[in-house]
């Protein structure tokens, strides 16, 4: 069995991720997705609208996902991928070349953004349309 992985924070989940998620899963017949727990989004800046549990039960409801674990520190991508006997890293290429240490454990692929749909858009653009 061919084994993915990906990890991400997937706050107000859209049709990027999706995007992502689908085509992660066709490179192989296992993905795990890794989301990162409310503390860890802290050290990254991040403050997510849905906490960890429900954007954890959110994934898990999406025909392309198999397992969702945390993400709770920038250092457990290695322990993830041997331990979990991982063959495929995947990011979207925003994070080009930043995991390529991964390189000695697993195949490490960067996917095409999806143009046009981000977290952060979807709250500008809520707030813009709330406050004229
Ligand atoms: N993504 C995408 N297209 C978009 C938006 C996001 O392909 N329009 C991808 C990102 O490249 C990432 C994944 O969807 O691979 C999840 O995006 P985020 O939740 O923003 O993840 P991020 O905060 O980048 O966390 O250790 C890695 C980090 O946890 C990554």
């Amino acid at each position: 069995m061919k084994k993915v992985i990906t990890y991400g924070t997937f706050d107000l989940l859209h049709w990027g991720h999706i995007n992502l998620l689908k085509r992660a899963k066709q490179l192989g017949d296992h993905l795990t997705v890794a989301i990162s727990s409310d503390e860890f989004n802290a050290i990254k800046n991040k403050k997510s609208y849905h906490s960890f549990e429900n954007r954890k039960m959110i994934l898990e409801s999406i025909r392309y996902v198999d397992e969702v674990i945390a993400e709770n520190d920038w250092e457990q991508k290695v322990s993830d991928v041997v331990n979990r006997d991982i063959d495929v890293f995947v990011m979207g290429d925003d994070w080009e070349g930043k995991f390529d240490f991964l390189k000695e454990h697993c195949e490490v692929v960067y996917l095409p953004r999806t143009i046009g749909i981000s977290t952060s858009k979807i709250k500008n653009d809520l707030f813009t349309v709330n406050n004229g």
